[in-house]
């Protein structure tokens, strides 16, 4: 099979290889290899296992290699705003630690009075989050992190990807959005803000667009996968939203996408950033697109808690049926409704008892359940995507006239009904695999093998 894209896409729980074609505007996905995505906690800190990632990739790309395929290009994208160091030779400084580090607590909060977040936001679009890199960042400056006086370049994972399979160190655009250190309008590096942290300037480097060729692959590269030395890496929308919101179709005005996944993400794609005081306050981040839009969006807790829960339940030896989950859940009639985004569930060590000490703690009534828990997860769910469009309504011209789910989570039925019961407006779900489509359009983009992203009639 001539022409494949081979779409590497690596999200929170897990990553996989895709690969694809297109023929007469007929897309062809097939799921190569799927890995698992760990978590590693180890002394203080809990870390991506990034070794062990970037091997899962080259088995993927090699068992394309083996059911004959025959790759043209490769495109990568990860989750957000984490991040590798390398030094001039370089060698990755450390592992990547993951968001979920406690590194960044109360950080925002110590480098930011009042005035200066409203400054900041109208500069750098985003919603100030404790994940974020330009956090991570303050946490190793202010403990004088070893990493950072070495370091020679500062790459998000997708960019460290790409780096030991080409050899050429770039920084796509819709990832280093995530950062929090890019100017919304300019879309380059807010050098002042860097400065601001103490950090050097070479850290950051050349900021490529989706679309364009991150580089080749190095020739032991191809030996050892197989592959031509023709292959090259393109940069996609490497940040996974960016990728999977390219996957949601065009056509219609007043749209929002929902990405459902670990992390739920509702918004609207926009031409130019809303950097208004409303727009920040309602929690709304303006992150890089492909095509130089702009995703108007809200980070919500996504299916993170349920993941939990079934990866708990199951060491505790209890049920963990996906079906038998959803059918409990949907007879069981608790009404309680918890705040999805509270800090007490973004990585509790016990998931269930997070979710009963909330409920305790506002007078709710405690689920008693598996099934109880579940409802009690999704219906919180729905009802903050319903708080999100509300919001969104107050922010845009016009209100958003239809959601449309992307992305693994749109195959949960029963919070796509919750959902599509609360929202009042039509609800519409998939593509599942969205942040592999968006991921593979902008390749077949940059090979001019389709002119514009509505070229696709199907997908198979
Ligand atoms: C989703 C995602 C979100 C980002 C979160 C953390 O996988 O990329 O967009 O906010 O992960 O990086």
């Amino acid at each position: 099979m001539n022409n494949t894209y081979l779409a590497v896409d690596f999200g929170g729980g897990s990553g996989r290889v895709m690969a694809a074609s297109i023929h007469r505007g007929i897309l062809k996905l097939e799921e190569i290899y799927r890995f698992p995505n760990r978590q590693v906690r180890m002394g203080n800190h809990i870390y991506w296992d990034f070794l062990a990632l970037f091997e899962e990739m080259k088995t993927g790309i090699r068992q394309a290699v083996r059911r004959g395929y025959s790759v043209r290009s490769i495109g990568i994208d990860t989750w957000g705003v984490d991040f590798g160091l390398i030094d001039k030779e370089g060698n990755l400084l450390g592992n990547p630690v993951c968001y979920r580090d406690s590194r960044t607590d109360g950080l925002p909060e110590e480098f930011f009075d009042g005035p200066a977040l409203s400054a900041h936001y109208a500069e750098t679009g985003i919603q100030v989050m404790a994940i974020n890199t330009l956090f991570q960042l303050y946490s190793m400056q202010k403990k004088g992190d070893a990493q950072l006086e070495v370091a020679d370049r500062l790459l998000f994972m997708p960019d460290l990807f790409s780096y030991y399979l080409t050899g050429v160190p770039n920084n796509e655009y819709c990832i280093a959005s995530t950062s929090e250190l890019l100017d919304a309008r300019t879309r380059t590096w807010n050098r002042t803000l860097i400065e601001s942290l103490g950090l050097r300037q070479s850290l950051f480097g050349e900021i490529v667009m989706p679309g364009t060729v991150r580089g080749k692959l190095k020739k032991e590269i191809c030996e050892e996968l197989g592959v031509s030395e023709e292959v090259e890496v393109i940069a996609v929308g490497s940040h996974d939203t960016s990728s999977a919101v390219f996957a949601v179709p065009e056509a219609g005005k007043n749209r929002a996408f929902l990405s459902s996944g670990t992390w739920s993400l509702l918004g609207v794609e926009l031409d130019e950033p809303i950097l208004s005081e409303e727009a920040r306050k309602a929690g709304f981040t303006n992150e890089g697109g492909v095509g130089g839009k702009i995703r108007f969006l809200q980070n919500i807790t996504g299916l993170w808690m349920l993941q939990r829960l079934i990866a708990q339940w199951k060491e505790e030896g209890k049920e963990t049926d996906y079906e038998y989950l959803m059918t409990t859940a949907e007879k069981s009639e608790i009404t309680s409704v918890i705040d999805v985004d509270d800090k007490a569930f973004q990585s509790p060590m016990d998931m269930e008892a997070a979710i009963a000490g909330y409920c305790r703690k506002h007078g709710y009534q405690v689920p008693a359940s598996q099934g109880e828990c579940v409802r009690c997860v999704l219906q919180s769910l729905a009802q903050r995507y319903k708080q999100g469009i509300e919001q969104l309504n107050r922010l845009l011209p016009a209100p958003v006239e239809q959601l449309h789910i992307v992305g693994g989570g749109c195959r949960n039925h029963l919070l796509n009904r919750l959902t599509s019961e609360v929202v009042g407006i039509p609800v519409y779900a998939g593509p599942v695999e969205a942040t592999a489509i968006g991921n593979i359009l902008v390749q077949a983009l940059a090979a001019g093998e389709i002119k514009d992203r509505n070229e696709i009639k199907e997908i198979i």
